[in-house]
This record gives structure tokens, sequence and C-alpha cells, in this order.
């Protein structure tokens, strides 16, 4: 199937005219982005409001000797300066990270990475905060750092964290999963085992709007409001009622809009806990934006992974067993974030999609003299790491047997009849159609037709060389079952609410916050979906933790396979609910009434029918209803997944590599999603070109790269490259659908599908480009000057 359905019908016919339910429905939220009427973090001005601003260290590591702020104070505009030793005092230097290590909100014993925080200043204006940096006088005792992960474990290596007491090394974690003995017995008698070593960069999610946040202490009431730049309002509102033991109640986080997330605005940044210690100390509300250096350098950055990976395999092509180890960069406080049993995240879907008998992956983290994060930039907790290693090895299996990489993978795809699937790591994949997504991928590309055409340029010569590339994925995405998954402590169950009043127009409250995923629209058609009533008759409301029932937020694609679900659960709620008001209107047992999208009618008589917007009058109205039946139509729920879903998909990338330039273009990128029952097939395609061009992004132009010093060497979009219609080609979307059997509409997750699956297409384009040179593996980012590098010296054959 590859249905486009331009007039907003769902292929069940449900949608129609009005927009009653799934389809191509219009996005809401774009009638104000689209006139500049957006609400942001930086949009919002308090009365009597100060702004604060942050001194940054300039060294990635060195001893801090003194902190003097004498000068500082003395400015006319300035209305407090905070430093470590403030917070000492108040018992918050540090502070809790997302995996279960401290981080400091300012320095206090030493620096670890250049940009971290050292004073705040809170001042009049911006300006003032700013300048008044510069009248505090640090002095520092550089120390030798910390850059290449490979050298963190060195005997004679720095200790980075000597901050916690016995401290030796810079050693974060082990962590293996998979059975290493029957993995070690497949690669014993192995026909054929290549291995590769695969570094995927550091890079940054870098989204448009940086981090922020106006914190305003209420000295009156005792109540903190926090609007700020959260992935996860209810998830950061627990943890400062942790760090600054205020009750929950007295603590409202608001997240208004938010100009994309990408995983950057999960944690919780020492800048937030400065500007509410800002505005407690100076009872007036504090903001503090950081600008896009500040972000580039200091915010949850993503992947740096160093990994080696094996195939064990037949001579014929079958894929028997794979071994990983990799060394993970932590930067120089742990701070990932991820489900807590799991410090690398879902790193152990490296399986991939292929049905393999044994599997084993080791996992070391460690300190480095750079900022903290790693898990961001729709990596769905490192799924991206994953998937990229599987793939790039299968090609280099393909390579090593001689064989066609589409034809390899056919031959290894788990079959429809194989679900669910457990794999050797230990997922339960839930449902699948692989062989028949990547045949679909590659008829829109016209597969044979493009080797064809390599071949013959290949023969005759004929530049620019021409590359095919092909990746599959499957994603783990939808944390997650309470019994398997929490943050800090926290289950990964999430609450909705659902209200209707008596005209049938309904308010959803739901846990989850959009960053530009078009949840207003998505999240309202579900509810129309199932009550059969407008879908602009539903408002959505989220992003406020005073007006949302909890719930842990959005990352890791997990609104629609959560979120998602309790919509439609409490939106079911409301429809039985309205089915016992129905019977007692139409003097039936409830028993004996039929649904039909918007009514409830005697079975066999739809006629006879009453509307939900009939009901929802009924039911405020003085009716009588059912002994025990209370009236109204409001219903809560919380849902707790009972597995992840699994989406999947099948991408081919042709590029044309100059090789007297290095440079590399896309000609072509065909990406066939299967994200099982589409609520909204528009948005679903919004989310794939956007994962798409990230793709572009991290396997040609982007890498957070460092001197020796630890001096940051891309802290602006000069350097850090963003890519641009320039730089992608017109996407080819296609689109098999194979429902999630556990997930009460049949959707699985889609926001990160794009990033996950598509620098490994790229990445084998680019290399099956330069074959002729007998290239079998390449490091992202393939920058016109890595390119060419990589070819320089090596023989032109045919
Ligand atoms: N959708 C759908 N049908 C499906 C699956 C999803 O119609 N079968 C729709 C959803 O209703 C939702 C959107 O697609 O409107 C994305 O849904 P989902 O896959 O559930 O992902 P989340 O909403 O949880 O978004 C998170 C994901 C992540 S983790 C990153 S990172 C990322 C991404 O979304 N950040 C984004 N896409 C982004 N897109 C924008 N514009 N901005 C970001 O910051
Ligand atoms: Cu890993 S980025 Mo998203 O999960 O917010």
């Amino acid at each position: 199937e590859n249905g486009q359905h331009p007039d907003g019908q769902h292929p069940d016919g449900q949608a129609g005219n009005g927009h009653h339910g799934f389809g191509r429905v219009p996005r809401k939220e774009d009638a104000r982005f689209i006139r500049g009427r957006g609400n942001y973090v930086d949009d919002i001005k308090l009365p009597g409001m100060l702004y604060g601003a942050i001194l940054r260290s300039p060294h990635a590591h060195a001893r801090l000797v003194s902190v003097d702020t004498t000068a500082a104070e003395a400015h006319p505009q300035v209305r407090a300066v905070i430093t470590g030793e403030t917070l000492t005092g108040l018992n918050l230097a540090w502070m809790p990270t997302l995996s279960n290590d401290v981080q400091a909100v300012l320095a206090t014993d030493k620096v670890r990475y250049q940009g971290q925080e050292v004073a705040f200043v809170v001042a009049e204006t911006h300006y003032a905060a700013r300048d008044a940096l510069e009248l505090i006088d640090v002095d520092y005792e550089a120390l030798p750092p910390v850059v290449d992960a490979r050298k963190a474990l060195d005997d004679d290596a720095p200790v980075i964290r000597d901050d916690v007491e016995g401290r030796t090394d810079n050693h974060i974690f082990d962590w293996e999963a998979g059975d290493a003995e029957h993995t070690d017995r497949v690669f014993g008698e192995a026909e054929v085992v290549v291995a590769q070593d695969v570094l995927y960069p550091r890079v940054h999610p870098a989204p448009l709007e940086t981090c922020g946040i106006v914190a305003d202490m209420d000295k009156v009431t005792g109540k903190l409001t926090v609007h700020t730049t959260t992935q996860a309002p209810h998830a950061h509102r627990t943890v400062y009622a942790l760090v600054a033991g205020l009750p929950e109640h007295k603590i409202r986080v608001v997240s208004p809009d938010i100009g994309g997330g990408f995983g950057n605005k999960v944690g919780i940044y020492p800048g937030y806990v400065c500007a509410i210690v800002g505005s407690i100390v100076t009872g007036r509300p504090v903001k503090w934006i950081e600008d896009r250096s500040e972000n580039l350098m200091t915010t949850s950055f993503a992947r740096d992974y160093h990994m080696r990976g094996e195939i064990a395999a037949t001579r014929d092509g079958r894929i028997r067993g794979l071994r990983v180890k990799v060394l993970a960069d932590h930067g120089a406080f742990n701070g990932t974030a991820q489900p807590t049993k799991f410090p690398a995240g879902f790193f152990h879907v490296f399986t991939g999609s292929y049905d393999i008998e044994a599997a084993h992956c080791a996992v070391t983290g460690v300190y480095t003299n750079k900022a903290p994060g790693g898990v961001a930039y729709a990596c769905s907790f490192r799924i991206t790491e994953a998937a990229y290693l599987v793939e790039r090895l299968v090609d280099v299996l393909a390579a090593e047997l001689g064989a066609d990489p589409a034809e390899l993978r056919m031959r290894n795809l788990l079959r429809a009849e194989q679900f669910p699937y457990s794999t050797a790591t230990g997922w339960e994949y839930d449902s699948g159609d692989y062989p028949r997504t990547l045949r679909t991928a590659l008829d829109i590309a016209g597969y044979d037709e493009l080797r064809a055409e390599q071949a013959g340029r290949r023969e005759r010569g004929e530049g620019p060389l021409m590359g095919i590339g092909i990746s599959f994925f499957t994603e783990a995405v939808g944390a997650g079952p309470r019994k398997h998954m929490d943050i800090l402590g926290l289950g990964m169950a999430d609450g909705a609410e659902l209200r209707v009043h008596p005209t049938g127009k309904a308010v959803l409250r739901i846990s989850v916050q959009t960053q530009g995923q078009g949840h207003e629209t998505t999240f309202a058609q579900i509810v129309a979906h199932e009550l059969g009533i407008p879908v602009d008759d539903v408002e959505v409301v989220h992003g406020d933790t005073d007006q949302t029932p909890f719930g842990l937020g959005t990352y890791g694609s997990r609104s629609t396979p959560v979120s998602g679900a309790a919509t439609a659960v409490v939106a079911r709620k409301v429809r039985e609910r309205a089915r016992i008001v129905a019977g007692a209107m139409l003097e039936a047992s409830p028993e004996d009434l039929e649904w039909t999208p918007g009514r409830w009618a005697v079975r066999g008589d739809p006629s006879t029918g009453v509307t939900m917007q009939e009901i929802a009058m009924a039911a405020h109205g003085s009716l009588e209803l059912p002994e025990g039946v209370e009236g109204h139509l409001d219903a809560t729920t919380v849902y707790n997944p009972p597995n992840l879903t699994y989406p999947f998909g099948a991408y081919v990338a042709v590029v044309d590599v100059d090789p007297g330039t290095g440079k590399v273009t896309v000609r072509r990128f065909v990406a066939v999603d299967d994200c099982g029952v589409r609520i909204n097939p528009m948005v679903v395609e919004g989310q794939v070109h956007g994962g798409l061009a990230d793709g572009v992004g991290m396997a040609l132009m982007q890498v957070m790269a460092f001197d020796e010093d630890g001096n940051h060497l891309g802290a602006s979009f000069m350097d850090y490259l963003l890519p641009t219609a320039v730089e992608c080609p017109s996407w080819e979307l296609g689109e098999t659908v194979t429902p999630s059997p556990h997930h009460p509409l049949g959707a699985k997750g889609v926001g990160e599908s794009a990033t996950v699956g598509s620098p490994a297409a790229i990445v084998n384009a680019v290399v099956d480009a330069l074959r002729p040179y007998g290239v079998r593996h390449a490091d992202m980012p393939l920058t016109p000057a890595n390119v060419w590098r990589v070819v320089q010296g090596r023989p032109f054959r045919t």
C-alpha cells in the first residue's frame, strides 16, 4: 500500500469534510506560527522582571582558585551575583542528573568543560547582566584536560570527577546485554567474520529556539511559577520539588510554545536553577535565555559513541551473530536521559531488523572534559547509534561477500510470520512485514535500473561517482511499561483527562508537550475519531502542570504510543458513558445500542440515533439516568503501555560524489516508513521530512569538534552546519501499514524514525560510490575534506 489521500479521506472512510477523525487535517497551531503569533518563553514579560546571565569557564579543566564578584555587585543595575559559594550555602551547588550522577550548578571546586557555569548575574536589563559578567574576576589554575575518550581510562589520565571521594579514574559504568558465551560460540564456528570500527560523532540537536526560563517566586503565596523550555513539564516539577525542597503543589511548570526540542529540552540545566535562585534572592521574576553559543557549547549533545562491531555469517550470506564493543563519551557529568535500567539507552536493539541467533554488546561509559549529555537529537535513546552500526556492518559484510546489499538484507530480514519476535538481546518486536517494506522502497527507487545506470557509468568512466545506499531500521519507542522503565524512580505511564461540555465541545488534557510535532491537531483527531465529533470541537491543553494530569513527557517518540493510547482509552470511556445516557434518551437498553461514528442508535435502526452533541446536552440536563450513573461525560485514565511499539522502515539514498573535491550531492532519497496506523499522514510525512534532513546533516556536515586543549570548535552556525533545502533532495516517500497489535489505535511512534534510519543510507551510498577506490568504511561527517582525504593515495579500479 502506498496510499496518499489528498482529499482528507482516511482509507477507512471515517474522516470526511469537516474532519471528524484521522486524515490530512491541516495543523491548528500553524495559524499562529505562520503569523508570528507564537508565544515562546522569551516572549514572556512579567512585571518587575529581571534578567540573568551566566559567566562561563574559558578552560576545559581547571581548578577554581577564587571568584571575586565585588566589582560586579557594585554595578548600579545589578541586583544579585550568585556563585558556587552562594549555592553551597543553600545546599544547591550540585544537582542530581537524570542518570543518578550529580552535576555542578555553579562550579565550586573545579571547572570540567569549556563553557561550564561559574557565576550568575541578575540585573535590570539583559545588557547590564552581560556587562557585569566582565566585572567578575576569576582565578583559574589550568589542569590538563581529557578530550579523547579513548585516552580517558589511561593510567596517567587526569581524574575529572575528584569531587567524589576515593575516585581514581574516569570510568562511569560497564553495561552489557545479550549472551556473550553463545555469541562467542557462533563466532568461533562462523565461516565468515567481518569487523569494523565505526564512530558516531558528537553532534548537537540545535533547536532553533535555545533553552530558557522565566522563574517567578511569589513570596506571599509561596508559589514558584516557571515558564520554561521543557519537553517534560511534570518531570521537571518533581525534580525541582526534590532539589529545592518545595512541595509540588507550590510549583507550577508552564511550557508555552517551543521552537524545537529534539531531546535538547529534556534535562534540567544549571541556568534554570540559577534563575529560580535569582528570583528567590531578589523577590522578582528572573528571565534567563541562553544564546546560540551557550546552547551549542553546554547543553545536551548527542552520540559520541566509539563502536567496534563484528558480524558472523555463512559464506552464502546468512547472518548468525553480532558482537559489539562501545566506548561511550558522556562528558564531565553523567547526565544522559534514559530509563534508569539502561545506561546505554536502548542501544541493545542493535540486532536491528534481522533474524540473528546470538548477539552481545558491552558498553563502557567514561568521563571527559566536555559538556554532559549524549541522549538527544531524535535518537530514540541511542537507537540511532545501534541502527547506524548494524546497517554499516551489513554493507561491510556485503562488500566482503561480493553480495548485493539489497539481496543480503532481504535474505536476513525478519519475516512477517515471525512476529511477535523475541530478539537475542531481549526485545519483543510487536509486528512487522519487513520484506514488503523493503520491496516497496526498492520499487519506488527503481533499484535495478539504478544499479544498471551505476554499472554503465563505471564502465564508461563517466563522472561523478554514483552511489546507492540502503538502510533498514527497527525502532523501539513508547517508553514504557512501568515494570521495566522509570526515570529517576518515576514510572512512565501517562494520564489523560477528557471533558465534554453540554454543547458537545471537548477539552483534552495531556501531559506530553509538543515542540513542533503538531499535538494540538493530532490529539484532537484521536478524540474526534473516537467520539465522531469535528476536530475543531476538541481543544488540547498541554504544557502546564497546573492544568494537566501527570505524565513523563515527550521524547523517545513516546507521545503517540503512550499518551495517544491514553487519549483513545479516555475517549472510549466517554463513549461508553454516552451509551448509557443514550439508552436513557432512547428508552432502550445500552446493550441494544450500536455505535456509528458520532451517534449511538438502536441496533439495526440507525435513523433513531442520538448524536454525541445531543447526548452531551442530555448528560448535563434533567434527563433521568439509571440508578448509580453520574451525570456529565467527563473521564480520566492512566495508560501503562504493555510493550513498546516497533516502527520500521526501508530507505534508499542515491548520491553523486565528485572525487576531485570530495563533494557529495544527495540526488534522490526514498523513504518508506511503517509506523502502523497513521493518525495524520501529513504530520507523519512532515516528521519524516525533518528527520531525513537531520540525516543529511549528520552524514555530511555535522560534528562537535574540540582541539586538544578542549576548546570547542563549533560554537556557532558558521561552524556547526544545519542542512537546508539546498543540501536536501525532494524526498520521495512511501508507506506500509502494519498496525501495532497492543496499541488501542494500532499506531506506533514515528517522530525519530527518519533521523534514526537515514544516516546509514547516505553513508552506505557514499561508500558504495567510493568502491572503485577499495573503500569499505568512512566515518561521518562525510564533508568534502573528509571524503577527499579518504580517497587520497588509493588506486582507482573499476
Ligand atoms: N503521528 C501520527 N501517526 C502515527 C505516529 C505519529 O499521526 N502513527 C503524529 C503524532 O500524532 C504527532 C507526531 O506524528 O503529532 C509525532 O508523534 P510521535 O511519533 O508520537 O512522537 P512525539 O510526539 O513523542 O515527538 C517526539 C519526537 C522526538 S523524541 C524528537 S527528538 C523530535 C521529533 O519528535 N523532536 C521534534 N520530531 C520533532 N519535530 C519537531 N517539529 N520538533 C521537534 O523538536
Ligand atoms: Cu533522543 S531525542 Mo527525543 O527522545 O526527545
